[in-house]
C-alpha cells in the first residue's frame, strides 16, 4: 500500500464499525509537561524530580534533559495552532506542580499559574477541550527532600496543590485527572530504579502505592469542592501481564507484575480493596479508614495502552520478578514495542466490566527513531498502520459493548521519552529539536482525516 493509500484510507474498517462510535466521542492528543515545556528554570519553576534525576550520568540516554525539551512553554501558540489545524478537539497535558509552587507547598508563583491560564485560554479559543492532569511524574524535588511519596504527609500537600489548581482553572476546564500511571513512576522509581527516587525496595513501593492511593482520595475530594462542575477520573495504564515461558514461576511471576503494574491502583480506588497478592505487604502503611479515605467517587477511567508486558520469575529479584522482554517473534513498532491489538481489545472489554465507568483512551501510540526524508516530510506508515488497527480493535470493543467516549494518541509532538530521551520519538508532529521546528507527519495527517471522517459519519 502507498502513503497516499495509507492516508487517503482513513482506516476505519467496514462501515459497520464505522457507526460504532458515540457520536459525541472525542478525539484527542495527549502530552505531559516535564516532556514537553522546558523553561526548567524559567519564571520560578523550582526544580522537579526528574531535574535532578537527569543530572546523573547514564540515567538517560545520550545525557539528555527535560531543561529545554520542545520549548513548549513558550512555542504553546503554535501547538494550538497546529492542534486546531488537524482538527483535534481535545488536548490532555499536565500541569508542573513545581511551576505552579515551587517548593510544593508554601506561596503559589503567579508567574507559573499564568502559563496555563494562557495555554488554556488558547485551547478554549481555539475550540480545543483542555483536560487537565495533576501529576505526570514532576514531583518538587523540595518534596522529595522531605520523604516525597513514602511521607504520608504527601496526601495533604497533593490536596492542597489540586485545590489551588482546581480554584484557578475550574472555571474553564471541566476534565481533571489526578494522577497518570501511579503504577509506572511507582514501581519504576522503588521497585526497579529505573525512574526517580531510583530505589529498589518492595517495602517502600508499597508504602509509595498507598501514598499515591491517598493522595489521589484527596485530590479528588479537593477538585471536586473548587470546581463542583467538574468531571473527575484517574488515569491508569493497564497492559495484560504475560508470563514470558509457560512455567509455573513465570506464571506467578505475571500473576505479581499484573497486581502491581494493573490492579494496585484502579482497585482500592475503585472497589475499595488491594489485590490479594499486595494486602499483607500494605498493611505496615494502612491506618483505620484508608480504603474510605481513598475510595471517591469519580467520573470516568483514564486508560493508557500500549502492549502487553512480560514477567519472568528471579527469586533474587527485590520484588521477586523480573521485568522481561516480549518473546521473539511478536510483531513489534519500530522502538521493538509488541503490537497486539486483541490485546487492547480486550482490555478494554475488561476494563468495562470490572469498573463500569466510562473509559477514556488516554495513550495509545507507536515509538520510532524516524528523520525527515530528503524533501522534509515524515511519512511514518508504521505508525498509521499502528493507530489504524489499534482503531480498529477499539471499534472492536465498543461493538461489543465497552463503554468508550473518548481516544487521545500519545503524542502531539516528539518529547523526552524519560529514560530514551530524544532518541525515540511518539509525536503525530516531527520536532527538530535543533531548530524547534515543528513538521506534522504523514501520521498527523492521516488522524486529521480520520477525525473529520468521524465528524462527518456523526453528523449524518
Ligand atoms: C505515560 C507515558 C508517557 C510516555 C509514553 C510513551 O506514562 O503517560 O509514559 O509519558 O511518553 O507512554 O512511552
Amino acid at each position: 500500500m502507498t502513503i497516499q493509500d495509507e492516508v487517503l484510507n482513513c482506516g476505519t474498517g467496514p462501515a459497520a464499525l464505522l457507526r460504532a462510535l458515540p457520536r459525541d466521542f472525542v478525539w484527542g492528543v495527549s502530552t505531559s509537561s516535564y516532556q514537553i515545556e522546558g523553561a526548567s528554570q524559567v519564571d520560578g519553576r523550582g526544580p522537579s524530580i526528574w531535574d535532578e534525576y537527569c543530572k546523573v550520568p547514564g540515567h538517560i540516554d545520550n545525557g539528555d534533559t527535560g531543561d529545554v525539551a520542545c520549548d513548549h512553554y513558550h512555542r504553546y501558540g503554535e501547538d494550538i495552532a497546529l492542534m486546531h489545524q488537524l482538527g483535534i478537539q481535545a488536548y490532555r497535558f499536565s500541569v508542573a506542580w513545581p511551576r505552579v509552587l515551587p517548593t510544593g507547598l508554601g506561596p503559589p508563583n503567579e508567574a507559573g499559574l499564568a502559563f496555563y491560564d494562557r495555554l488554556i485560554d488558547g485551547l478554549l479559543a481555539a475550540g480545543i477541550q483542555p483536560w487537565l492532569c495533576l501529576y505526570h511524574w514532576d514531583l518538587p524535588q523540595a518534596l522529595q527532600e522531605r520523604g516525597g511519596w513514602l511521607n504520608r504527609d504527601i496526601r495533604g500537600w497533593f490536596g492542597d496543590y489540586a485545590a489551588l489548581v482546581a480554584r484557578r482553572y475550574g472555571d474553564r476546564v471541566r476534565h481533571f485527572a489526578t494522577f497518570n500511571e501511579p503504577s509506572v513512576f511507582t514501581l519504576f522509581g522503588y521497585g526497579f530504579a529505573w525512574h526517580p527516587p531510583g530505589q529498589t525496595d518492595a517495602a517502600a513501593l508499597c508504602r509509595a502505592i498507598h501514598h499515591v492511593n491517598l493522595a489521589h482520595g484527596a485530590g479528588v475530594d479537593a477538585i471536586r469542592t473548587a470546581a463542583p462542575s467538574s468531571v473527575i477520573g484517574a488515569i491508569h495504564n493497564v497492559q495484560p501481564s504475560r508470563p514470558v515461558d509457560a512455567t509455573p514461576g513465570d506464571a506467578a511471576a505475571a500473576r505479581l507484575l499484573d497486581a502491581y503494574w494493573n490492579r494496585a491502583f484502579p482497585e482500592p480506588q475503585l472497589l475499595g480493596t488491594y489485590p490479594t497478592a499486595l494486602a499483607p505487604l500494605m498493611e505496615s502503611a494502612m491506618q483505620s479508614g484508608d480504603l474510605d479515605r481513598i475510595r471517591r467517587p469519580v467520573d470516568w477511567f483514564g486508560l493508557n495502552h500500549y502492549s502487553p508486558i512480560y514477567a519472568r520469575a528471579d527469586s533474587k529479584a527485590p520484588l521477586g520478578f523480573a521485568w522481561a522482554d516480549a518473546p521473539p517473534n511478536v510483531r513489534r513498532s519500530p522502538i521493538g514495542w509488541q503490537v497486539d491489538p486483541a490485546a487492547f481489545r480486550d482490555v478494554l472489554l475488561d476494563v468495562h466490566r470490572r469498573y463500569r465507568l466510562p473509559i477514556y483512551v488516554t495513550e495509545n501510540g507507536a515509538g520510532a527513531n524516524e528523520k525527515p526524508n530528503e524533501a522534509g516530510e515524515v511519512i511514518d506508515l508504521e505508525r498509521i498502520s499502528y493507530l489504524r488497527i489499534y482503531g480498529g480493535a477499539l471499534r472492536e470493543a465498543v461493538s461489543a459493548g465497552a463503554d468508550v467516549r473518548g481516544y487521545f494518541v500519545w503524542s502531539l509532538l516528539d518529547n523526552f521519552e524519560w529514560g530514551a530521551g530524544y532518541e525515540n520519538r511518539f509525536g503525530l508532529v516531527y520536532v527538530d529539536f535543533a531548530t524547534q521546528r515543528r513538521i506534522p507527519k504523514a501520521s498527523a495527517h492521516w488522524y486529521a482525516r480520520m477525525i473529520h471522517a468521524e465528524a462527518m459519519e456523526a453528523a449524518r
